[in-house]
Parts: C-alpha cells; structure tokens; sequence
C-alpha cells in the first residue's frame, strides 16, 4: 500500500469508490539547481493527515467523496519519456472518469498531465497556471521540457491563463504580445484583486479547467520552500479567491501542485501545500453539493 494523501485507510480511500485520484510525480531535473523537489509529494504526502479534515468555510468534508493515492510515478531519465509516462497515467485516470491530482515535482510534470487533458477534451479546456514565472522557453538547459519550457509545450493545446507572474524575459513579453494575452502579473493582484479575479472571469472560454500551481506563485514569506523565490508573490487569501473564481465559473477536471523544495527543519511549506490541495477539493465539493461558496 503506497503513502495515501491524509493517511486515510484502504477503505476510505478504494480506487473504484474515490472521486479524486493523487499522482505523487517525484521527478525533477538532476542537473538544475532546483533538484528538491523530488522530495516535494512525499512531504505532502506525510503532512497531509495533520490537515483538519472539516472544512470550516464550506462545511464539506472532501475525504468522504473517496482520495485514492496511486504509487508515485517512478522518474526515468528524460524528459520526453517522463512527459508520456505522465501523460499514460493521467490518461488512464481521465478513463476511469476520476479527477487527478498531481503532486510533482518540479514543473516539467505538468506537460504529460496537459497533454493527457487536452486529448481527452479536444483541446478544448482552459489552462491556468499560477507562477512567478512565464515559462514559455522554447528550450532551457539544452531541454525543451525542462520546468521553464513548460507552457510553451502546452501553449497550442488550450486556452492559457497566466496568474502570479512578476520574473520574465522579455521575449516571453513579446511572445505574449504578439498572441495578445497579457499575464494577470502579480501587481495586478495586489493593486486590486477585484479586477484581477475579473480579469480571469473575462479571460475563461465555457470549457474545463485544468490549473497548474507552481508554489513559486506565492510570496516567499508564506512559501520560501521553491527553487526560485521571487518576491511580491500571492498571498494566502489571493489564492483562495481565485480558486473559488474557477470553481464557481467553470469546472475543474485535474490539477497539479508543484516545485515544493522542501527545506529541513521548516515543515510550513509542506502543511501549506497539503491545506491547499484539500482547499481546492473542498470548494469543489462544495459546488457539487450546491453550497454557497
Ligand atoms: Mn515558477
């Protein structure tokens, strides 16, 4: 039995009965100086079952719709071949008509899980990412799926929302530019979040959505556990309000979480990305169960 998300009992969390399915993705780049995060899903994992499993600002209880965790995706040397044994896994998660829940990782996991999405839907799903970060590199390091390649990859196959940004070259500025798709930066967000959560409102197409989460998003006070901090990131309450904008204005069919560096002795890192996790699962929970959120 493999490390189960909030440690729940082979019956509480059965394959055929579980709503959710976690894809633990302990892969990063070995040559970067991002190597960590492949410690990131088993922390998670371990801190998950100190969450309150009550959600006080829903009142749902996620745990009770059935979280199955599947053995981590085993890391192979490269990345295309990384990228499609994600992809093969999403796929077969996609399948069994379950939402997955990847937990990487640095941020090249998400490719195969996009992939995956986007073939399942036909291309027709919206793909938010939240990160300080553009990603949108044609190649990095001599890769073009390493982790700062990663929306480029995925660029043709949905329609991209970038939240969070405030670190970019400035031909990734052009290349927005010239798609007209400015990011909502992450000054946006703290001048006047209101406008921001319309932004993205106004920015959706009536299709699924796939968010992406790269922690690096948040502000370093509240997430200094990342590869490349960057300051003036989202706080906390930013992030809820966004994930209850997509929830509320769309459905969410996968997400992943990812590029958690964890730092020894300093466990908030990992408790902050379990608790958000099961924040996003409790708003949609809340949803299919007709709640106010
Ligand atoms: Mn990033």
């Amino acid at each position: 039995m493999s490390l189960q998300f909030l440690n729940l009992s082979p019956e509480e969390s059965e394959l055929s009965k579980a709503r959710f399915v976690v894809v633990p993705v302990p892969f990063d780049s070995a040559t970067s100086y991002k190597s960590g995060a492949r410690d990131g899903p088993q922390q998670i994992l371990l801190a998950s079952p100190q969450l309150e499993f009550y959600d006080e600002e829903t009142g749902t209880e996620p745990w009770k719709y059935g979280i199955h965790t599947i053995n981590p995706v085993e890391p192979v040397l490269s990345f295309e071949l990384m990228a499609q044994k994600i992809k093969q896994v999403v796929s077969t998660v996609l399948k069994e008509k379950k939402i997955p829940v990847l937990i990487g990782g640095d941020h090249s996991v998400s490719i195969g899980a996009i992939e995956a999405i986007a073939e399942r839907y036909d291309k027709k799903i919206n793909i938010i990412q939240f990160d300080a970060h553009t990603d949108l590199r044609d190649e990095y390091q001599g890769s073009a799926y390493s982790h700062a390649c990663v929306i480029r990859r995925v660029w043709g196959l949905g329609n991209v929302i970038q939240v969070g940004i405030r670190s970019v070259p400035k031909e990734d500025i052009e290349f927005l530019a010239s798609h007209d798709r400015p990011p909502i930066w992450a000054r946006d967000v703290n001048e006047d979040r209101a406008s921001a959560l319309q932004r993205l409102i106004s920015m959706l197409k009536p299709w699924p959505c796939y968010v992406t989460i790269d922690l690096d998003c948040f502000d370093p006070s509240i997430m200094p556990g990342v590869g490349t901090p960057e300051p003036g990131g989202l706080l906390w309450w930013d992030m809820l309000a966004f994930l209850k904008t997509i929830v509320r204005h769309s459905s969410v069919c996968g997400f992943d979480v990812v590029e958690l560096c964890p730092l020894p002795g300093y466990h908030a890192c990992e408790f902050t990305s379990a608790r958000l996790i099961y924040k996003f699962l409790s708003y949609m929970t809340a949803k299919d169960e007709g709640y106010e959120i």
